[in-house]
């Protein structure tokens, strides 16, 4: 154990990497650890990148060892810890959604043996680029001498609202809302479950006593909040998507607390019906760097067609992106 941690950061000169640095740079991530930083973007960004660089040096950040910055995985990920996936391909006017499964999949693939090749073995990864899910997927099922587990993808920002929604309805903090379960894909499709989760101790739908709006406005604003806040931004979810990214990692790193969970799409083992070998949102409970699925939650015949769509879009999604 060494005091400190080698962590590339992918699509690092775009906008969720630009609010997410300063917050691992702060310590809010992996404690104390210095960062050897390694940060990845396509060549045509590299100018961007070489101006995140000055501003990094300007933070005079006490927990930042070393930059690199390139366009060249096998140099970038030598040696890493953690790698953050956020660069990806976005989806442009009148794309179809196999078109977008099928560069972001030569881009996982691409990166997935490069990680294979030159990572540390236990290396741990986070994807956010979208897909979420079946980018992380392919890059687990390419880098095939890096277990299984070690792969994740950001469904964090889904469960910090479906949390933060329950505060605002029943009227308490934040920290009085736990166990809130995401299902699933990073997607309309999720599953904001609110059936093993409580405020104040008390069991969520006790607490807010109205079922047609848990059953219905309270998934859908979840499940649609992304385009709400483009809708209202003028520009996609930055600053929560980073704040999630920090989150997950500090969760994962760090541990759960007692009797707490939160949700990650990670490889599938068949818990919950699930078939395996999709990255499907589960609630886990973390401990120095590794995740268990909690298991013997009761799911009742609402939540199993709810867990049964997202299923089914994992599942076509994983074919469009195998068949390419
Ligand atoms: P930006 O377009 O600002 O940044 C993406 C960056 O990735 C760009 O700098 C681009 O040059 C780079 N990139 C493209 N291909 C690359 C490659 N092969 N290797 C390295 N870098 C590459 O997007 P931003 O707003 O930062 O969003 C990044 C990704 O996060 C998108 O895919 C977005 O859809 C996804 N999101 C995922 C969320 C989640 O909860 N899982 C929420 C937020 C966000 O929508």
């Amino acid at each position: 154990e060494t005091d400190e941690i080698n962590v590339c950061v992918t699509g690092a000169a775009g906008q969720i990497g630009y609010a997410f640095l300063p917050l691992l740079l702060t310590g809010q991530c992996f404690g104390d650890k210095k960062i050897n930083l390694r940060l990845l973007d396509v060549p045509q960004a590299e100018s961007i990148l070489q101006g995140v660089e000055l501003e990094l040096q300007d933070g005079a950040y006490p927990l930042l060892k070393s930059i690199k910055t390139g366009s060249d995985e096998t140099t970038l990920f030598k040696d890493v810890d953690v790698a953050v996936f956020i660069g990806g391909f976005p989806r442009k006017p009148g794309m179809e959604r196999k078109d977008l499964l099928t560069i972001n999949g030569n881009i996982f693939k691409k990166q997935g043996q490069a990680l294979d090749t030159v990572a540390k073995k236990n290396c741990k990864s986070l994807v956010v680029a979208n897909p979420a899910n079946t980018n992380c997927l392919i890059l687990a099922e390419t880098a095939k001498s890096i277990p299984k587990q070690n792969f994740s993808a950001l469904t964090r920002l889904d469960h910090n609202r479906a949390i933060s929604q329950i505060a605002l309805k029943a009227g308490c903090s934040i920290t009085d809302v736990k166990n809130v379960i995401i299902w699933g894909n990073h997607s309309t499709t999720q599953y904001p479950d609110v059936n093993h989760g409580t405020v104040l101790g008390k069991r969520i739908r006790q607490f807010i006593n109205d079922e047609a709006y848990l059953n219905n406005a309270f998934i859908e604003r979840v499940q649609k909040r992304g385009g709400e806040v483009l809708a209202a931004r003028k520009n996609s979810s930055v600053m929560s998507a980073a704040n999630a990214v920090k989150d997950h990692l500090h969760d994962w790193y760090f541990g759960t607390k007692q009797g707490e969970f939160v949700s990650m799409a990670v490889y599938s083992d068949g818990s919950y019906g699930v078939p395996n070998g999709l990255i499907f949102s589960y609630p886990v409970t973390c401990s120095n760097f590794n995740y268990k699925i909690v298991q013997g939650l009761h799911i009742d015949e609402f939540s199993k067609e709810k867990i049964r769509i997202t299923t089914e879009e994992l599942l076509s999604e994983k074919a469009d992106a195998f068949s390419a």
